[in-house]
């Protein structure tokens, strides 16, 4: 789950930036447009040190043009200023959880100085927030920061459901997070685990947008490890064309988000 998945429980995590840029492509060729990026070290671990950010952004954006959106949760338990450091980088996004939630048999903490320091960093940087929703109160959380601090950016949030200690997915629980946004919003989801399926048909039934990749999930089906980010955005394709949904290229999706176009970066 998350960047505290190794390399041992999933040897198909890319790591180098060479791995990364290849990666990349294949989630590009699959119909991805944003990179949600965790870093790791030598020995496969997760990291937040700036320059593994910087080698991993340099090799996707050199690769290709989808939006790299730059983790801040890191793994948990990582330090406040290592969380907040690679936003330096100037990602075009970075995801921003709104609230602390149980994490399996942890906590992942962001008090809310935290949330409003990454806030204003990213605010300042000219980086657009991915409000990471674990569980419906950050919503709230969310609304009240941006309300704060003036919302002249775009709003875009992404439901998680199924990490143990947040929130699950059930039939409804998508219409109800859905009922509590904001009308002009976007909004995507992602399903932990064995749930990304139904999370993904019903989010592409509604008219979401939808994450998915090894972060989220182990297994393509009982007892068969995810071979690549690739195979699942490409199984998440298959499922949006059956839902009549067209795959938004990295410039429609900077459209949406309210991003400069890659051109004028
Ligand atoms: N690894 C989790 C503690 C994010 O990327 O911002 C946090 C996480 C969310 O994966
Ligand atoms: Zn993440």
């Amino acid at each position: 789950m998350g960047a505290e998945l190794t390399t041992e429980q999933q040897p198909n995590l890319p790591v180098t930036p060479e791995s990364l840029a290849r990666d990349a492509i294949e989630c590009a060729d699959a119909g991805a447009s944003i990179y949600h990026l965790h870093v790791r070290d030598e020995a496969g671990r997760p990291t937040m040190e700036v320059e593994r950010f910087r080698e991993a952004l340099g090799a996707i954006s050199d690769a290709t043009d989808l939006i790299v959106q730059f983790t801040t949760g890191g793994a948990v338990g990582d330090a406040d200023d290592a969380r907040v450091a690679p936003l330096e980088l100037r990602p075009e996004m970075a995801t921003l959880t709104t609230g602390s939630v149980n994490f399996g048999d942890e906590v992942f903490l962001n008090p809310p100085p935290l949330i409003e320091r990454l806030y204003l960093r990213m605010r300042s940087l000219g980086i657009l927030p991915e409000y990471e929703i674990f569980d419906a109160a950050m919503i709230g959380n969310a609304i009240a920061l941006y309300d704060k601090h003036g919302s002249e950016h775009h709003t875009h949030f992404d439901f998680v459901l199924g990490v143990p200690g947040g929130l699950g997915y059930r039939p409804g629980v998508l219409e109800f997070l859905v009922g509590l946004l904001p009308t002009d919003a976007t909004w995507s989801a992602t399903g932990i685990g064995r749930v990304h399926v139904p999370v993904a048909e019903e989010t592409l039934a509604m008219g979401g947008h939808v994450r998915t990749g090894c972060e989220d999930v182990r297994y393509l089906e009982p007892g068969r490890l995810v071979g690549s980010n690739a195979e699942l955005i490409e199984r998440v394709a298959a499922l949006a064309r059956s839902a009549r949904r067209e795959l938004a290229t990295p410039e429609a999706t900077r459209d949406v988000l309210g991003l400069p176009s890659a051109g004028r970066g």
